[in-house]
């Protein structure tokens, strides 16, 4: 047994008074990834799936995962097989996991609203579902099925219609997606599931796949695609952007913990492994305004990754540039440096959490209290994992009911509520040199009108 010391390094903001920006550039983050490379390949999957459709998804197969893929529909019996298969402690598990998730997710839809806005003048806005998605979930290392719920749920719960599924093939698994993400996929009543993986899963979702010549049904293109990947499939997402809806990039997972005197160090320090546990990229970081937390926490580290099952990527992950102890002098900075992170998940263990909480502006998501880790999240909570990463929760969300909605706006006005705003229509109008926006309102109140018009 090899015991890798954990290196943790210390970031010590106290007496150093920087600005938003100042404290983004000095959290602990992953040098970015250069994409460059990744994205001419990338587009040249993409331009082959498009092309040659099942040909080219064929020899990608063959090239990427190994397997010889006449057609990459998993059948309906596959389907059923793995579900009768699936361990019945697991299957429970993620009975509750849908159940909460779908709870939280159907109460989340916004409400369609009409405002009368005068007599006779009604806008409102109505949510309608996307007609098809494509979800997709993530094979080798990482087999989730916890994340199918995640993708799955909020779907359904949106009312789409049409919910395809994407999953690389696996070569010890017949050429077929892992059987426990087939076993989750048929919980969720999902049909339509592929054993298609990285960027060419995205080049089909996006464009499509013609019916192939010996008998592949063809698989119609989707208005969105969600799911977590590779560099290969966040590359593909991104360039097919435009094409279909595509959600927030997520990359690898990331933990921060603000936490005061008062928390517990072995809570801590489990929680920061518990992510750390994804991935050498994952990042850790704790900010705390007391240095004697900050040391038993180091110390609780060296003693609890030395003894847990992926102690070599955990070590890589909190030994890595992209995780780290943040000191500060308040609670005041440590909120400040929390919203300049804008962790994907953010743990909240100090004194009156739910207020301390209530004051943070970014983060994916946030776990309030010590009773709230992110395994909670990751798994039963109710809430989605599929989170923003790398800071982009400051601008984005995980995937919620909305993901799979697009709000439409309907205007109804009357004769007398039109001829109201006439003339403001019509100053409008001539201020932009748009002549004939005023003459299709003025048509509406007879032929010599002078409706809309100043004179
Ligand atoms: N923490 C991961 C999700 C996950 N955890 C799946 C366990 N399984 C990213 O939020
Ligand atoms: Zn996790």
């Amino acid at each position: 047994l090899t015991v890798r010391t954990i290196d943790l390094r210390t970031i010590d903001l106290r007496g150093r008074d920087l600005g938003p920006e100042g404290l983004r550039r000095a959290v602990p983050r992953a040098a970015p990834a250069d994409a460059a490379d990744a994205e001419h390949k990338v587009q040249q999957i993409i331009d082959d799936v498009r092309r040659r459709g099942y040909a080219a998804l064929s020899e990608l197969a063959e090239r990427f995962d190994g397997v010889t893929q006449r057609d990459p529909r998993v059948p309906a019996a596959a389907l059923g097989d793995a579900l009768a298969g699936l361990d019945p402690a697991v299957r429970a598990a993620l009975e509750e996991s849908i159940d909460r998730v779908r709870r939280v997710a159907t109460a989340q839809r916004p409400p369609d609203v009409d405002v009368e806005l005068a007599a006779g003048a009604v806008v409102g806005q109505k949510w309608l579902p996307m007609g098809r998605v494509g979800l997709y979930v993530p094979g080798g290392l990482a087999v989730y099925p916890s994340s199918v719920v995640m993708s799955v749920v909020p779907a359904q719960a949106a009312g789409v219609g049409s919910i395809a599924l994407a999953s690389p093939p696996q070569k010890s698994f017949n050429g077929r997606p892992h059987p426990t993400i087939l076993a989750a996929a048929a919980l969720l009543g999902i049909e339509e599931v592929y054993a298609i993986g990285g960027a060419q899963a995205i080049a089909a979702f996006a464009y499509g796949i013609a019916a192939g010549e010996d008998g592949a049904a063809a698989l119609d293109p989707v208005d969105v695609i969600t799911g977590p990947g590779n560099i290969f499939v966040a590359t593909a997402k991104r360039l097919v952007r435009g094409v279909v809806g595509i959600d927030s990039e997520a990359g690898p997972t990331e933990i921060a913990i603000l936490a005061d005197a008062g928390a517990n160090p072995v809570l801590v320090a489990a929680d920061l492994i518990s992510q750390a546990e994804h991935d050498p990229q994952a990042s850790s970081v704790l900010v705390t305004d007391s240095p004697e937390l900050a040391r038993a926490v180091q110390s609780e580290l060296q003693i609890q990754a030395a003894a847990t099952r992926h102690r070599d990527r955990v070590a890589q992950a909190l030994s890595g540039r992209q995780s780290g102890v943040v000191l500060v002098d308040s609670l005041e900075q440590g909120i400040a440096v929390c919203d300049a992170y804008a962790a994907e998940h953010l743990e909240v263990m100090t004194d009156n959490a739910p207020a301390v909480a209530a004051r943070i502006s970014n983060a994916g998501a946030i776990f309030v209290g010590s009773y709230s880790p992110v395994s909670l999240g990751d798994y039963c909570a109710g809430s989605n994992h599929v989170l923003p990463t790398g800071g982009t929760a400051a601008f984005s969300s995980g995937l919620n009911v909305t993901t799979f909605l697009r709000a439409v706006q309907v205007i109804n006005y009357d004769k007398t509520a039109l001829r109201e705003v006439a003339e403001h229509i019509g100053a409008l109008a001539e201020a932009e040199n748009l002549p004939g926006h005023a003459d299709a309102v003025r048509a509406r109140f007879g032929k010599d009108s002078t409706v809309g018009s100043k004179a």
